[in-house]
């Protein structure tokens, strides 16, 4: 058999999504598997099982970062699919696990068939992709390109409990030894829902991803003061509350002020003593926002700290910001969007350019090597959501193409 009538075996993918999906999986659906927690470190067992089962040999570095690696005709770097198997707190079936899995689909398929590819390959999976428990996002990616010290990121606590990567790491099993930092790869290759809405309002089954738009999250802290809410006038309140109020109105307006593809959320906030009848005197909140246009998002920033100034004079309160992630928007290489679109269309399937809206690993590992992304469609472009939905057949079209252009890369 040659390697260019190759497809996946649908089902095979399709039963370890189910199978994976059943670790951290939430009543009435989705999927919890925060970074560094117990279903983590399930998630971890069952993937490197797989991975041994597969003749890969697994390598695990001291941010715990996995790979699989099956060697190739010759040595050298090896072309390296991935993607990560941490969710949010409300986390789908495919959001990560589709890049991970489809890669081990495409060592299995090449198994079966008893080809041998001129370069190795390596399947990842990254640690903490999400940053919804550990800032920044994408940390394990940063380490193991380098761009993040593995010192640096063992010290990051979680916001949830306020314990450290470092000792969570240890706790599960997965801090390993290998070095992190300076990958030698030849290529990276990440498979990944759509996470928007374009492919699916357009009917396509293909996306063949350009870029990744540029990402700023901050947290707040504010300081007011406790005060009792019904004997404290309007006019002697420092209240801690009304400042993340009158943010995320803000952030709102400053979206439409920016305009183009400006995103801005407010998405996670805690009160404090956070009770019906107390002013609050102290609050926490995050701020995301996001640009193609590294220019605009530098203004969005601008305006949100100015805002946030005058608002701390005028409320008498006090305001520290912490950067919690900012990354520049990315292109990913040229030739290989090419080798997407050629393997798409190869295949018969529709498919088309686009932007990615969220983060994701290839934004960080293409600093050490050619990287693209291939999106599948995501249902009524849904996602970090327990209702995240891929249609089977795309989740098969799109693991085909990861086949495809994987081929025309090991070979
Ligand atoms: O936030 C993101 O874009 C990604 O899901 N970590
Ligand atoms: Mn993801
Ligand atoms: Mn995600």
């Amino acid at each position: 058999m040659t390697a260019r009538n190759l497809n996946i075996d649908g089902q095979r993918l399709l039963s370890r999504l189910k199978a994976l999906g059943e670790i951290g999986a939430l009543e009435g659906g989705g999927v919890c598997r925060l970074a560094l927690s117990d279903e983590d470190r399930l998630a971890r067992d069952l993937v490197t099982s797989w991975m041994r089962e597969l003749g890969l040999e697994v390598r695990i570095d001291r941010l715990g970062n996995i790979v699989g690696t099956r060697p190739g005709v010759e040595d050298g770097p090896p072309v390296m699919m991935g993607s990560h198997i941490d969710t949010v707190r409300t986390g789908g079936l495919y959001d990560g696990s589709l890049g991970v899995l489809a890669g081990l689909e495409v060592v299995e398929t090449l198994n079966d068939a008893g080809i041998a590819t001129r370069r190795p390959i390596a399947v990842a999976a990254f640690t903490n992709e999400e940053g919804a428990r550990f800032a920044p996002d994408m940390m394990g990616s940063l380490v193991f390109e380098g761009s993040m010290s593995v010192e640096e990121a063992h010290a990051v606590t979680a916001v949830d409990d306020g314990t450290t990567v470092g000792e969570n790491l240890a706790r599960i099993g997965y801090e390993g030894v290998a070095p992190c930092g300076a990958p030698a790869l030849h290529a990276f290759l990440e498979l990944h829902i759509e996470q928007g809405p374009v492919l699916d309002e357009e009917g396509l089954v293909i996306g063949a991803v350009e870029g990744v738009q540029g990402i700023s999250w901050t947290e707040v802290r504010v300081a007011g003061v406790s005060n009792h809410a019904g004997t404290t006038p309007m006019r002697l309140r420092h209240d801690a509350g009304y400042v993340a109020g009158a943010t995320i109105g803000f952030v709102r307006e400053l979206a439409s002020l920016i305009g183009g593809d400006q995103v801005a959320t407010v998405g996670r906030i805690e009160l404090y003593p956070n009770l019906v009848n107390v002013v609050p005197g102290s609050c926490t909140f995050t701020v995301d926002l996001r640009n193609s246009d590294e220019e605009c998002l530098r203004e969005a920033e601008q305006r949100l700290h100015a805002f946030l100034d005058d608002l701390a004079t005028r409320e008498g309160v006090e305001i520290t910001r912490h950067a919690l992630a900012r990354f520049v928007p990315t292109r990913f290489d040229e030739d290989m969007v090419r080798l997407i679109e050629r393997s798409a269309a190869a295949l018969g399937h529709s498919a088309r350019r686009l932007s990615s809206g969220a983060g994701h690993d290839a934004q960080i590992i293409a600093r050490a090597c050619p990287a693209a992304m291939i999106f599948v469609p995501s249902h009524r472009g849904i996602s970090h959501n327990i209702d995240e939905h891929t249609e089977p057949d795309h989740l098969v079209a799109g693991a085909n193409v990861l086949l495809g252009t994987l081929l025309d890369l090991a070979d």
